[in-house]
C-alpha cells in the first residue's frame, strides 16, 4: 500500500461514525478535507489537508522509526515506518536479530489507515443522544476529566469505591499503557477490576497438570522447534488467519517432512496441506482425545519410563479422600511433603523421592486406607472410550481413532492447540485430557515435543509494585457473572453494587457475549460508562464519555512478551505525534489519579522509572532490562524459551506432570459450587448448548462459530478501506446442504437467529464446513451489519472450573434476509 487515505471523517463534533460505508473515493476525501478545513479543527484539520499536497511535492523530510505493532494477534511484529512530512506514509517489517521473527501481515502493511480513519475518535466526548444513537458533543479534556471524578466520587460517596468496575482487555498489548497501568489504578483507587475470562479453558486444564506459568497454563516451545516435530496435531487451531506471522514455522516443518493432522470441523487453510484432515463433530474433541488415550493403553503403546519417572503415575491415591498418600502419612517429615508410592525395589511404600522403581500399578493399603496409582484410576477412567463409542459423539469413524491413537503414540509428535475447543464449557476438561495424553506418550518438554498454544506467555514483572496490594477482590469479577452482580447489587452473597463502568483497551460489547443482556439489561444499571479507545465503535457508541487514545505508532511504548511468538522484548518509537487531541492511556490514568487524590501514589514516577520497577526481577535483571537499556538497544532476547518444561521438568508441587489432579480448583471464585470428586481425571462432559442431544437442537439444529478473522484482530483494522475490498462486508460460512434445505443461495444475505438474537451477513456457500454448523468471521461492528449484531446469538454458558466464555456454545437457524 502507497499511502494513507484520510478519507472521509466522522462529521466532526457531532455527527454519525461512517464505518458502514465500505470504502470512500478519493472525490469524497477532497470534499470531507474542505469539510475540515471549514470546521477550523486547527493543526491536525491543517495535517490533513495539506496531504494532498504533501504527497504531490518530492519529500522534503523523510524519517524511518521501529515500531512494534500490538494488537493480541500475538505478532507483535517489528515495524519500520516511514514518516514523510509529520505524515505515516508506508509501514514494513523491520528486522531483529533472528530474520526468521521479521514478520509483517496485511493488517500490518495497511496500519496506516487505521491511523487516518474516519472514525478515528479525535477529541473528548461526551454522548448527546441516546446510549447507542452515536450523537456526540466535544468537550475539552479538563471538562472530560472533571465530569468523570465527581461522577465517580458521588458514586463512591454512595455506595463505596467497589462500585466503580474497570474492565481492560487487548487493544494495545504493551507495558506502560496497557494491563500493569490500569491494574494499579484500580486497585488504588479500590475500584472492581473485571475479569475478561476468554482464552483461559484450555490453558486451565493444561496447566493444573503441567502447572502454569506466570499467565494461566503452559506455552509451547518456540515455533522455530516445530520443524523438529515428526507429527503435529492442530486442534482447532486456525494458524493461517490467527497466527499468520508463525505459519511458515509450520510451512517449513511441512516442507522437512514433518506429518499434520488437522482437527476442525472447518476445512481449514492449514487443513488442505494436512496428511489428515479430521472433521470433528463441535465441541466433541474431549472425547477423540480420551479415545486416542484409550487406543494407546489397550495396546500398550504408554510411554512407561515417562510415566514412572515424569508423571504422578506411580502415586497412591487415597480411594477415601481422592488425595494422595504423602510422606506425613508415613509419619516422615520431608520437604514439600512428597507424594508416596510402592517402591517395587524394597518392596514397600515410600516416599516418590526415595523410591528406586516406583510400581505403576497395584492396589495397596496403608494405615487401613484403600490406595490405589493414578495410573491404575486412568486406565479405569480410559476404559469408558472405546473407538466405537468415541465415534458416535465425534463423528470420527473408529478405525481412524485408531489410526490417530498411533500416530500420538509415535516419538516427536506436538499438540499445538488455538482456543478453538476453549470455546466450548468442557475446554478445560479438553486441556486436562490432551496433557494426559501428552503425559501417556512422554511427547512433552523436549525438542520436537511443542504442546499448547504457542506463546511466549510473559516475562514475570514486579507484581507487588504493579498491584500495590489493593485488588478488592483477586482474580477480580468474571465478565461472565457481572449481569447478576449488576442486576442484583451482591456478590459472594455480600452487597456490592456496581454503578461505573471504564473501559480500556477493550471493545466489551462487540466482543462480550450475551450482548442483548448486556446492552439491555446491564448497562441501564450503570449510571456512567467511560471509554479510553482509538477509534468509534460497538463500545464507545455506548459510552457516556470517551476519552481519544493514540495509535501503535503515535506513543512510545515497551513491549513485554506477553503471549508473544518470538523471545523478544521490544522498545517501540514515537514515529508521529498522537492526532488531534490524543492522549495515552497512562497520561490519562495520571490526569484521572490527580482528580481522584491518588496522584501522588499512583505514577509519581516518570514513565521510564515505572518501567525500571516493573523490570526488577531475577529475570529482567539477567536480561538487562531497563528502559534505557531496552531504548538504545531496539530488542533484548529473553533466553530460556526454546524449549517449555525442558529436561520434562514440570511448574507443578512434584515437578511431574500430575494428570491426576489432586486439588482440582476454579480458576476464578464467585462463590460457586464445584464437583471436585469427578474432576481428578478426565471425563467425558457434553457441550451446555452446542449439542445434538440437546432439545433445543430441534428448534435451532445449527451450531454457530464465529472465529477471528483473516482481515482483523477482533473489532481492529474493522473500515481499513484496503482491507475492506477484500472482505468488504459480514459473511458467513455455510454447507450447501444446510443452505439447499433452506432455499438459500450462495451470496444471498441471511439472517442467523436464535432466542437471544440475531444478525444478517452475506452467505458463502462451502464445502468445507460441515453440515450442521455455520461459521461468522468475527470483528465487524454493529453498525457494518444491515441488521442485529453477530454478537447478539452468542450466550453464558460457563463451566465453573474455568469461568471462561463458551462463544461457540450457539445453536442458532438461518433463513434468507430480505431487505425491507
Ligand atoms: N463471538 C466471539 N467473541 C469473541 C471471540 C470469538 O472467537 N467469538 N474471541 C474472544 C477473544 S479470544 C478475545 S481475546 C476477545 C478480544 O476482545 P477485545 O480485547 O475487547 O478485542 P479488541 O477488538 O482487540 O479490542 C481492543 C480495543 O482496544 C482498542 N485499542 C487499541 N489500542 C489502544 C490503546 O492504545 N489504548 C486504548 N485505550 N485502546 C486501544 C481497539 O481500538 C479496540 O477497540 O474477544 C473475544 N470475543
Ligand atoms: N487475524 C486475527 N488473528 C488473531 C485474532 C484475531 O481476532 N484476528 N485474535 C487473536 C486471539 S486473542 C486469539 S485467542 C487467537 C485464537 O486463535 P485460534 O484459536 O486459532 O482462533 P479461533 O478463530 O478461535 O478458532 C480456532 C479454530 O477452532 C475451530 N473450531 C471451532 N469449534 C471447534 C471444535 O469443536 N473442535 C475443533 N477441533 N475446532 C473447532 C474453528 O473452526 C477455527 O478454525 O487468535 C489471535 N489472532
Ligand atoms: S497485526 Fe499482528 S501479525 Fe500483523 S503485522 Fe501486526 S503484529 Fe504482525
Ligand atoms: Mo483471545
Amino acid at each position: 500500500m502507497k499511502q494513507p487515505n484520510p478519507t472521509a471523517r466522522r462529521s466532526d463534533e457531532t455527527g454519525a461514525s461512517s464505518s458502514n460505508a465500505p470504502s470512500i473515493s478519493r472525490r469524497a476525501f477532497v470534499g470531507a478535507t474542505a469539510a475540515l478545513g471549514a470546521a477550523s479543527l486547527g493543526g491536525a484539520a491543517d495535517l490533513f489537508g495539506t496531504y494532498g499536497e504533501a504527497q504531490a511535492a518530492e519529500a522534503a523530510e523523510e524519517r524511518t522509526f521501529e515500531c512494534v505493532c500490538r494488537p493480541n494477534c500475538h505478532g507483535f511484529c517489528r515495524h519500520k515506518v516511514t514518516v514523510r512530512d509529520g505524515l505515516v506514509v508506508k509501514s514494513e517489517r523491520a528486522s531483529f536479530p533472528d530474520s526468521r521473527y521479521d514478520r509483517i501481515c496485511l493488517r500490518g502493511i495497511t496500519s496506516l489507515q487505521r491511523i487516518y480513519d474516519p472514525d478515528r475518535i479525535k477529541y473528548p466526548m461526551r454522548r448527546a443522544g441516546e446510549r447507542g444513537e452515536d450523537k456526540w458533543e466535544r468537550i475539552t479534556w479538563e471538562e472530560a476529566i472533571d465530569t468523570i471524578a465527581t461522577k465517580w466520587k458521588d458514586i463512591i460517596a454512595r455506595y463505596g469505591s467497589q462500585a466503580l468496575a474497570f474492565h481492560h482487555s487487548g487493544g494495545d498489548v504493551s507495558l506502560l499503557n496497557c494491563w500493569p497501568t490500569i491494574t494499579r489504578f484500580t486497585n488504588l483507587l479500590g475500584g472492581t477490576y473485571i475479569d475478561y475470562n476468554t482464552d483461559m479453558g484450555i490453558d486451565h486444564g493444561t496447566g493444573q497438570v503441567f502447572g502454569a506459568n506466570d499467565w494461566n497454563g503452559p506455552s509451547s516451545n518456540d515455533p522455530s522447534d516445530w520443524k523438529n516435530s515428526k507429527t503435529i496435531f492442530l486442534w482447532g487451531y486456525n494458524i493461517t488467519e490467527a497466527n499468520i506471522q508463525a505459519w511458515h514455522f509450520l510451512a517449513d516443518a511441512l516442507e522437512g517432512g514433518t506429518k499434520l493432522v488437522v482437527v476442525d470441523p472447518v476445512f481449514t487453510t492449514a487443513a488442505s496441506k494436512a496428511h489428515a484432515y479430521v472433521p470433528i463433530r463441535p465441541g466433541s474433541d474431549l472425547a477423540l482425545v480420551l479415545g486416542m488415550a484409550h487406543v494407546i493403553v489397550e495396546e500398550g503403546l504408554e510411554n512407561e519410563t515417562f510415566l514412572r519417572d515424569k508423571s504422578c503415575a506411580p502415586f497412591l491415591v487415597n480411594q477415601q479422600t481422592g488425595k494422595f498418600l504423602r510422606a506425613s502419612d508415613l509419619g516422615l517429615a520431608l520437604e514439600g511433603d512428597p507424594a508416596a508410592v510402592f517402591d517395587e525395589a524394597r518392596g514397600e511404600i515410600v516416599p516418590v523421592t526415595e523410591a528406586k522403581t516406583p510400581a505403576l500399578s497395584g492396589d495397596r493399603s496403608h494405615d487401613g486406607l484403600e490406595l490405589r496409582t493414578a495410573w491404575d484410576m486412568l486406565r479405569d477412567e480410559l476404559a469408558k472410550y472405546p473407538p466405537e463409542r468415541v465415534e458416535e459423539l465425534t463423528d470420527v469413524a473408529a478405525n481412524t481413532v485408531v489410526e490417530l491413537a498411533h500416530l500420538q503414540a509415535g516419538e516427536l509428535v506436538s499438540n499445538l492447540h488455538g482456543f478453538g475447543n476453549g470455546c466450548y464449557v468442557n475446554g478445560g476438561v479438553f486441556g486436562h485430557a490432551l496433557a494426559t495424553l501428552a503425559s501417556i506418550t512422554g511427547n512433552i518438554g523436549k525438542s520436537g515435543c511443542s504442546f499448547g498454544f504457542p506463546v511466549h506467555v510473559g516475562v514475570a514483572v514486579n507484581d507487588a509494585w504493579l498491584r500495590a496490594d489493593l485488588a478488592k477482590i483477586p482474580g477480580g469479577i468474571p465478565t461472565l457473572v457481572l449481569p447478576e452482580v449488576i442486576a442484583t447489587g451482591k456478590f459472594h452473597g455480600e452487597d456490592f453494587p456496581i454503578k461505573a463502568l471504564h473501559f480500556s483497551n477493550s471493545n466489551a460489547l462487540s466482543n462480550t457475549v450475551n450482548h442483548n443482556v448486556l446492552r439491555e439489561q446491564v448497562l441501564p444499571n450503570i449510571e456512567l460508562i467511560v471509554t479510553q479507545d482509538v477509534t468509534f465503535n460497538d463500545t464507545v457508541r455506548y459510552s457516556d464519555i470517551v476519552l481519544p487514545t493514540p495509535n501503535y505508532y503515535e506513543e512510545e511504548e515497551l513491549v513485554a512478551l506477553f503471549f508473544a511468538q518470538h523471545p523478544y522484548m521490544q522498545h517501540s518509537d514515537k514515529a508521529v505525534d498522537p492526532l488531534f487531541e490524543a492522549k495515552s492511556d497512562t497520561e490519562i490514568l495520571r490526569l484521572l489519579a490527580d482528580a481522584m487524590g491518588i496522584g501522588d501514589q499512583f505514577m509519581p514516577m516518570s514513565d521510564e522509572e515505572a518501567c525500571d520497577l516493573l523490570f526488577d526481577t531475577p529475570l529482567g535483571r539477567e536480561c538487562g532490562l531497563t528502559f534505557a537499556n531496552l531504548k538504545e538497544k531496539g530488542v533484548i532476547k529473553v533466553p530460556g524459551l526454546d524449549i517449555m518444561f525442558e529436561g520434562q521438568k514440570f511448574n507443578t508441587p512434584s515437578g511431574r506432570a500430575e494428570f491426576y489432579v489432586e486439588n482440582p480448583a476454579a480458576r476464578n471464585d464467585y462463590g460457586q459450587e464445584l464437583d471436585v470428586d469427578h474432576a481428578h481425571l478426565p471425563q467425558w462432559e457434553e457441550p451446555a448448548e452446542a449439542w445434538p442431544e440437546n432439545p433445543l437442537a430441534k428448534k435451532y439444529p445449527l451450531v454457530v462459530i464465529t472465529p477471528k478473522a483473516r482481515y482483523r484482530v477482533h473489532g481492529q483494522w474493522f473500515n481499513v478501506p484496503a482491507l475492506r475490498e477484500m472482505d468488504p462486508e459480514p459473511t458467513t460460512y455455510l454447507n450447501p446442504q444446510d443452505a439447499q434445505a433452506r432455499g438459500i443461495a450462495d451470496g444471498d444475505y441471511v439472517e442467523v437467529f436464535n432466542d437471544r438474537g440475531g444478525y444478517v451477513a452475506r452467505c458463502i456457500l462451502s464445502e468445507g464446513i460441515r453440515p450442521g454448523v455455520i461459521s461468522t468471521p468475527k470483528g465487524w461492528q454493529r453498525n457494518q451489519h444491515k441488521r442485529g449484531g453477530y454478537q447478539e446469538v452468542t450466550g453464558g454458558h460457563f463451566d465453573p472450573f474455568t469461568v471462561n466464555n463458551s462463544f461457540y456454545e450457539t445453536l442458532a437457524d438461518v433463513r434468507k434476509w430480505e431487505e425491507e
